[in-house]
């Protein structure tokens, strides 16, 4: 009854049978200098390689797994590489679910690269980005959306960000996609049996349930796709677009909240000619901030194209800084974006008289010289952030792959649910619940493995 289910049920345990019986090596610290930089290798051949090249009171093979142990690394002929602190952890409670040695040696480029030669030439290969992680995928240690969760801990900028990447490296996500999952298989199997067994059809009361059922999936499905803002500000922060007239102090306010002198400052109108983009955190909040190449009319090719730029950065912005200089007139094309929910107008230079112009305007009013405001400003800022929903407080909160699979899904979903109220035969709404089912499953990795797992590893570092 459940063939057409089990087709779709691709595990990673069944991946892992593709893996090659080899052993990796990487130095899994960042490059430069450090106190130590930890060499990891991991496979079948990985303590016995950390026998041929290791010196101490005991041999790696008789370590115990996850104790350190001090010693060397030796060349061929038994010279010295370096003093290190080497452990084992044995299969299958390791990170990568295979034999893994850590070797902590001492953090210079070239004392590290020599351990990771002397790796090489015992037999191990040179792990690609995130073969480590990978690993630990396909031998079941962890689903895909905690694979993804540890590229997100390593570059969470925010406490924010570090506690939805810990969670979602925890399965709380991978949960929330198998319940879905548990749910469709349900629903797939009652419709299989009335492929099955036609002359039983389906009940009209039971058919209500399966409409109830294929709703509430529904709704799991777009509740997880409502996150996919916040997963977006978790991943990328906020971005706030600065922008306004030439000379106005846009770079000045940029310089301002990030804290120092990112950007040239000048009296010149027209100084910035490009978009410059810094990240900051805004109480909490990740934010990509943008300063702009200031608005007037200009007859410099690169002027025009920084000001195109402008404008293009202006579409994509969850927020808009309308910068205004107020001890000069009024533009002559100023428009008040105050209604708009994703626009906030300054006035900047408030330590300057006021142009008659701006009297009474309704607007904050700044002063990147002395500061004044600047408070508000952020205050105000976080307000319209949360405001527009886009301050991130659900800390299961979907990444750009997780939403393209889980639109797929919703589409198969609507189109199964379409099939339903049509009254079509079984047959037809059992092709779109697998497609639905499929789709689901691609966010775990459940299904479609070898497709997904080039694009999702190959953002890692080496060595993770
Ligand atoms: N008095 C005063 N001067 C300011 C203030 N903010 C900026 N300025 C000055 O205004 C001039 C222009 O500042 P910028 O920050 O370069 O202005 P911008 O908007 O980035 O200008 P463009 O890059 O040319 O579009 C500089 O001379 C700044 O020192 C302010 O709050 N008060
Ligand atoms: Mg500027």
């Amino acid at each position: 009854m459940h063939r057409r289910i089990e087709e779709t049920a691709l595990t990673n345990a069944s991946a892992s049978d593709v893996i090659a019986a080899e052993t990796i090596a990487a130095i899994s610290t960042p490059p430069g200098e450090g106190a130590i930089a930890v060499v990891r290798m991991s496979g079948p051949c990985a303590i016995s390689i950390a026998g041929k090249i290791f010196r101490g009171k005991a041999r790696p093979a008789q370590f115990d797994s996850h104790v350190q142990h001090l010693g060397e690394i030796i060349t061929d002929s038994g010279k010295a590489i370096d003093e290190v602190l080497m452990s084992v952890h044995r299969t299958p409670a390791s990170y990568t679910g295979e034999d893994l040695v850590e070797i902590s040696c001492h953090g210079g480029t070239l004392v590290t690269a020599k351990v990771l030669e002397r790796c090489l030439r015992a037999g191990a290969r040179n792990a690609r980005p995130g073969e480590f992680t990978e690993r630990a995928f396909l031998n079941g240690k962890m689903d895909l959306t905690q694979a993804e969760a540890v590229i997100d801990l390593i570059r969470a900028r925010t406490d924010l960000a570090l506690r939805s990447a810990t969670e979602q490296l925890e399965g709380k996500l991978g949960e929330k996609i198998r319940a879905i999952r548990d749910a469709l298989v349900d629903l797939l199997a009652h419709i299989e049996a009335s492929i099955d067994f036609p002359e039983d059809g389906i009940e009209p009361d039971e058919g209500a349930k399966l409409f109830n059922r294929l709703d509430s999936i529904r709704e799991k499905i777009t509740a997880l796709l409502a996150t996919a803002d916040q997963g977006r500000i978790l991943r990328e922060g906020v971005r706030i677009v600065i922008y306004g007239a030439t000379n106005a102090g846009k770079s000045s306010l940029l310089n301002r909240l990030l804290g120092y002198e990112r950007v040239i400052v000048s009296e010149t109108h027209g100084t910035t000619r490009d978009t410059i983009e810094e990240m900051v955190n805004l109480c909490g909040v990740p934010v990509r901030l943008l300063d702009t190449a200031g608005f007037r009319p200009s007859t410099s090719d690169v002027e025009r194209e920084g000001i195109a730029r402008t404008e293009r950065s202006l579409k994509q912005a969850d927020l808009r800084l309308h910068i205004v200089d107020r001890n000069a007139p009024r533009p002559v094309h100023f428009e008040q974006g105050t209604a708009n929910g994703n626009e906030i107008v300054v006035l900047n230079k408030s330590d300057l008289p006021e142009h008659s112009d701006w009297q009474n305007f309704n607007a904050l009013r700044i002063s990147c010289v002395n500061e004044e405001g600047l408070d508000d400003l952020e205050e105000e800022i976080v307000a319209r952030i949360g405001k527009q929903n886009l301050r991130p407080e659900n800390m299961i909160a979907i990444n750009l792959r997780h939403r393209d699979c889980l639109r797929r899904a919703l589409d198969a979903c609507d189109r199964a649910r379409r099939g339903m109220d049509e009254a079509l035969s079984p047959e037809y709404i059992a092709v779109d619940l697998n497609e639905t089912l499929r789709a689901v499953g691609e966010v775990i990795g459940a299904t479609g493995v070898e497709q997904i797992l080039d694009s999702v590893f190959g953002q890692f570092c080496i060595g993770k």
